[in-house]
């Protein structure tokens, strides 16, 4: 393999995995990206320019797509809208660019031959109880409840068609939830950041007891090197640290950390269909590549989350005040 395609490359996992790929090995990266709200340049600044190509454009361009396509190795395809209170608001873009971008991209991989990997989530299949001792596994039946977890459901399942009907070369990763530097500042952990860098409270949805399995990206990052490389055409792979927490002790140990009281937070209206629990057994993963997640320690992660933040505001500062706008208008 020398030349890969990177869908969704500007955005939080995707510009942390073509970081991650690019100085792990020799290959040549094009990212293609349509930069909406979540997209960022900045964020694929210093990469190798001869290693290096960024194109600007929708996965849902069918051209484009298979002329790209063909002129690479294989996909790593990250691009999704990926925000689950975005997606009750508006749900439109998340069937367009999750559904029909995903069917586009295959569509060109089969035409092409070519090896195609298709990121995804845990959200796939539901939720859990809190006091479930169960977790998920690459058995779990598939039951999305928000108009996001169902379109990435959507496009495991056409992946998984695509393989069996056509001999897609493709295999499939459903991961936790991701925490690192470059994330949205729509998203949980540093939505609370930047707001206790402005002051703001903390702000947590319905009572705070939702749980959420935590992974470091660039944890992710080396479990879809490893799958990329070494994985079994047409299976499906979860990804996960072992990282269950409550939103509340999250925002308790980021107060702590920033030398607040822990609970100098707010309790804000709650998500419509809010999932209550995700976790996974990676064990799939860890046996058959090896692989095993190098940031065991949550409380070092989110302190390195926080230095980042602290220490580029100009990154994520012109998306601040839009992004908090939003959520005003939806009671969070
Ligand atoms: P993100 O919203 O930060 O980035 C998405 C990127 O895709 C952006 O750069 C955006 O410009 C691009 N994009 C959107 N629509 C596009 C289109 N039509 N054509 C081309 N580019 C388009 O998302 P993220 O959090 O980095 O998630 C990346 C992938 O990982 C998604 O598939 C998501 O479902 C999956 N995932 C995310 C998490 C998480 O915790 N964030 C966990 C598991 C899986
Ligand atoms: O201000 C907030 N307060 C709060 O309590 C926000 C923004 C969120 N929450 C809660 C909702 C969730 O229980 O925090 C938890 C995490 O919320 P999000 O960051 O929106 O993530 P989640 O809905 O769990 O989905 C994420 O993980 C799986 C990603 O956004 C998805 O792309 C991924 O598939």
């Amino acid at each position: 393999m020398q030349r890969i395609l990177v869908t969704g490359g500007a955005g939080f996992i995707g510009c942390n995995f073509v970081h991650y790929i690019m100085g792990h090995s020799r290959l040549h990266v094009t990212v293609l990206d349509k930069l909406t709200y979540a997209g960022n340049r900045a964020s694929l600044a210093g990469l190798p320019p001869e290693r290096f190509e960024f194109v600007k454009g929708d996965i849902c361009d069918a051209a484009l797509v298979e002329k790209l396509t063909g002129q690479v190795d294989a996909v790593v395809h990250f691009a999704a809208e990926s925000h689950n209170d975005n997606s009750l608001e508006e749900p439109r873009p998340f069937v367009d660019t999750n559904l029909v971008g995903t069917f586009t991209l295959i569509e060109a991989a089969r035409k092409h031959g070519t090896r195609f990997h298709h990121i995804s989530t845990d959200e796939v299949y539901g939720d859990l109880a809190l006091d479930d001792p169960a977790r998920f596994t690459e058995g779990s039946v598939y039951r999305p409840t928000s108009p996001y977890s169902a379109t990435k459901a959507g496009s495991d399942l056409l992946v998984r068609a695509w393989v069996r009907s056509f001999g897609l070369r493709a295999t499939i990763s459903n991961c936790s939830n991701n925490y690192g530097p470059y994330q949205h500042v729509e998203k949980f952990i540093p939505r609370q950041i930047t707001n206790l860098l402005d002051g703001i409270r903390p702000r947590l949805y319905g009572e705070g007891r939702n749980v959420r399995d935590w992974i470091h990206v660039e944890d992710h990052s080396s479990a879809v090197a490893a799958i990329l490389e070494r994985g079994r055409i047409g299976e499906t792979y979860l990804i996960g640290a072992d990282g269950e927490l409550s939103n509340r002790s999250v925002v308790e140990k980021l107060l702590v950390q920033v030398g607040q009281s822990p609970d100098a937070y707010d309790l804000v209206t709650d998500r419509p269909g809010h999932d209550l629990r995700y976790a996974i057994d990676s064990g799939k993963l860890r046996r058959e590549l090896g692989w095993t997640p190098r940031y065991g320690d949550f409380d070092a992660g989110l302190a390195a989350t926080v230095r980042w933040y602290r220490d580029n505001e100009a990154w994520w500062r012109p998306k601040k005040a839009e992004t908090e706008h939003k959520y005003a208008g939806q009671g969070h």
